[in-house]
Formats: structure tokens, sequence, C-alpha cells
């Protein structure tokens, strides 16, 4: 038996339907602007599966050379990214407990054959605030465990509509996605699975403002 680890909150079904079809349409206008396009590893150039794209000030990003890295533009075009949809910061300001908003929205889309391997997110200078996940589409099969890859994990099951909130210890937990379940949601219509995590990813200013 195993726990999960400390601070990560799943609420399945958070958003409705309506709530969820509101989102599809907000996330098909970031796609529209920001496509989404395959990101590679660092070092090797092996493609990921995931398709990605981002909204926020700041947008995650990976290639060979330079590995990685959070940065204002989307990597193909040069454009900045387009904000994150107002209802996606009503989200975070609910549930995030966190006082500062997020500066990046990670949009990833995973098609039928699509996974992420166990990894942990540490490239964000703030790693007080949690990351936020909210899954639609097809379920997928999550897989988290410890702060150390081989730490024991547990696995569940992320249906559309699902939000994931990792505080705590849990911000540096190791996760993954080990598959998808196809045909499981009609919300995308042609299937599929896209997370998106809402992210803090610079150190808020300190000190006296104003
Ligand atoms: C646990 N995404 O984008 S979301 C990622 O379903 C990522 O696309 C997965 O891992 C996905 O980095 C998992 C749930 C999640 C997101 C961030 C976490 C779990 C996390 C950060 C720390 C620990
Ligand atoms: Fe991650």
């Amino acid at each position: 038996m195993l726990n999960l680890p400390q601070g990560l909150r799943h609420i399945p079904a958070f958003l409705d339907v309506e709530a969820q079809l509101s989102l599809v349409e907000a996330i098909r206008d970031v796609v529209r602007q920001a496509p989404l396009y395959t990101p590679v590893m660092p070092r090797t150039g092996t493609p990921m599966s995931v398709r990605m794209t981002n909204c926020g000030s700041l947008g995650w990003v990976t290639d060979k050379a330079h590995g990685y890295r959070y940065q204002p533009t989307h990597p193909v075009s040069g454009e900045p990214w387009p904000p994150i949809p107002p209802e996606l910061i009503a989200l975070w300001n609910a549930l995030s407990g966190y006082e500062h908003p997020p500066q990046a929205c990670l949009v990833n889309f995973y098609a039928a054959d699509a996974r992420m391997g166990l990894h942990q997110d540490r490239d964000e200078a703030d790693l007080e605030a949690p990351v936020l996940s909210i899954s639609l589409g097809d379920d997928c099969l999550f897989r988290v465990g410890g702060t150390k890859r081989s730490d024991k994990t547990v696995s569940f099951r992320l249906g559309s509509g699902d939000v994931v909130v990792l505080g705590g210890e849990s911000r540096l937990a190791f996760h993954g996605v080990d598959r998808i379940y196809p045909g499981t949601s009609t919300l995308l219509k042609d299937g599929g699975r896209v997370n998106l995590t809402l992210r803090r990813v610079t150190r808020p200013e300190t000190g006296l403002s104003r």
C-alpha cells in the first residue's frame, strides 16, 4: 500500500460538461493563435509523443540545443503566447491558495498512443506555488511517486473535468502518464486528451510596492 504524496489534491469532475466545453473552445482559440508543435528532448532531439503549446506571459518549451526552459514566445512562430483565458485565472484563484497569478499555462495534447515518461517539474524558480492540472477528453492512467525516481508510485485514472492541485511535498513528486484510454470521452470531436497545467514560474516580487 502506498499513500498519495502530501499536498496532492485530486478533485474528480470538478468541472461540469458545460464548463469543460467552454474551456475546449477557449483552448481551440489559443491553438489557432499558437499552434501545437512537437517538442524534442534536450541533447538527443528525440521527439516527444505529446504535442504542446502554451498561453500566458511565459511558456514551457524544449529543444535539442537549449533544453527545458520558459520563454515568452512560441518556438516556431516567434510570436508572444496568447493570454491565459479568464476562466482559467478564476480556477487558479479558487483552488491554488496562492496570492499571485499564474504566468504559464502549458497545453499538452495526447493522441491515442501518446504518453509522458516519469519526470519532475523543476524548471520553475517559484517552487512554493502549486501546479494546477485540468484534464479534458479521454481518460488517462496517471502515475505519481515520491521525490526520488526510485520511490514507489501509485496510479489512478484522470478523467475529463478532473482537477489536480499539486502543492506541498507533491510539487516535486515524480509523475507521468502511462497511457490514454481512447474512446472514453466524446468531449473532443476527434478524440484524444488535453491537459492544462497552470504554473507560477518566477518568484514574486517582494517588499514594498506602491
Ligand atoms: C505532479 N503533465 O505537463 S498533469 C506536465 O497529464 C505533466 O499532461 C501531465 O506532467 C499530463 O509536466 C500530468 C498532473 C501533474 C502536473 C504537474 C505536476 C502532476 C504533477 C507537478 C508536480 C507533481
Ligand atoms: Fe509534469
